[in-house]
């Protein structure tokens, strides 16, 4: 058996398989602690939320947590990675949480293929409770698995932080509306609302779990980055996606999201209805004359965040007409390697190889 450091990380499918292997087992610890003898009529029902929202998605996150933990082993073999599986689970536990309320919110009708939780018969508004059902069940796990773990008070305080930092984050995604479309207000609402909970968690909860609080803080700052690139992916998929690959249709437009592709489309119009009209200030032979800028702009700001159908079309025309999936293909490029410079800067070599892992695994996705 090698022990050393330089043993051979597990893959990302070999960590995927071992954290479905061990979805039945988290989920029973949850319905144990909901009701101890089986019996409770309500069990039926939260058995369905669990089965129907947590195990489908891509995992990226739960796997996530597996991956720094293995990272950090002394041994990297396999077998010890069912540690930090309840850990993943909870990971896991707090998105379907956050996902299904943000279906509700976004007023989403697909979600990883399927209908979104709130849409299935006889769901409805039950859902409120059923996501914070998983908010909850996500401690009850956490405590039958680490209740005596060193730093078991430090985990209820990340999850704890985190959650609110995300809830924060999905009051600004809701509340900036079209007059909040600003990048500073952008990166600030989707550094809260995607990045704390999907990269900063995963890492700093497999750490804890390894005892290196001391180590939490430094992976954050690159973390949080790859999550702000991350999201500016998801919003470019909700327009340019298939949802075939996807599973979810995008409403950013209706909703009046402060999205990537609506600030950049702002930008674009902004540059090229103030350039001089032989100029060529907006980027490219492609861009609008001063005259069709301004008239695209006010069409924009006549249609972003209204549901007819019409006016939800003449905001994808525009942003067709204004190139955004090479403007978005130019920004992935240059944000990737930007990323992958700061990555390798870091000192401690468990960590590059974590960050690098998610960088690489991100980039280009098409889901
Ligand atoms: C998702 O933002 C953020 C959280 C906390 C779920 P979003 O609404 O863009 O996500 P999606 O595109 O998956 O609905
Ligand atoms: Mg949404
Ligand atoms: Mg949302
Ligand atoms: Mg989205």
């Amino acid at each position: 058996m090698m022990m050393n450091g330089h043993s051979p990380m597990p893959s990302w499918q070999q960590l995927l398989a071992t954290l479905d292997d061990s979805f039945d087992s988290a989920k029973s610890a949850v319905l144990t602690r909901v009701d101890p003898t089986g019996a409770s009529p309500v069990l039926g029902h939260l058995s369905r939320v669990l089965d129907y929202n947590v195990p489908h998605g891509k995992k990226t996150r739960g796997v996530t947590v597996l991956l720094a933990w293995a990272a950090f082993a002394k041994d990297r073999a396999i077998a010890d990675v069912e540690t930090a599986c309840p850990a993943a689970w909870a990971v896991e536990l707090l998105q379907a949480s956050f996902l299904v309320h943000d279906d509700i919110m976004d007023g989403s009708q697909t979600r990883r293929g399927r209908p979104c939780w709130f849409r299935n018969d006889g769901v409805g508004l039950m859902a409120v409770n059923d996501g914070i059902f998983l908010d909850q069940a996500l401690y009850a796990l956490l405590s039958s698995a680490y209740s005596e773990h060193p730093q078991y008070s430090q985990l209820m305080d990340l999850f704890h932080s985190v959650t609110l930092t995300t809830c924060i984050g999905q009051a600004l995604d809701m509340s900036l509306g079209v007059s909040g479309l600003t990048w500073s207000a952008y990166r600030e609402m989707v550094c809260r609302k995607t990045a704390h909970y999907s990269f900063h968690l995963p890492v700093a909860a497999a750490l804890l779990l390894r005892n290196r609080p001391e180590l939490v803080d430094v992976a954050k700052p690159l973390l949080l980055r790859i999550g702000e690139y991350f999201q500016a992916q998801d919003d470019y998929l909700d327009f340019y996606g298939d949802p075939a690959e996807t599973g979810k249709i995008g409403t950013d437009i209706q909703e009046a999201k402060c999205s990537w592709l609506a600030l950049t489309a702002l930008d674009r119009l902004r540059a090229a209805a103030s350039a001089k009209p032989d100029g060529d200030a907006s980027g490219g032979d492609n861009s609008p004359s001063p005259s069709e800028a301004s008239s695209l702009l006010a069409r924009f700001q006549d249609c972003y965040g209204q549901s007819e159908p019409d006016r939800v079309a003449a905001v994808g025309d525009i942003y067709r007409r204004l190139r955004l999936d090479a403007a978005y293909a130019e920004f992935e490029a240059a944000e990737f390697a930007s990323i992958d410079a700061s990555v390798e800067q870091l000192d401690s070599p468990e960590l590059r190889l974590v960050c690098r892992t998610l960088l690489q695994l991100i980039h280009g996705r098409r889901k």
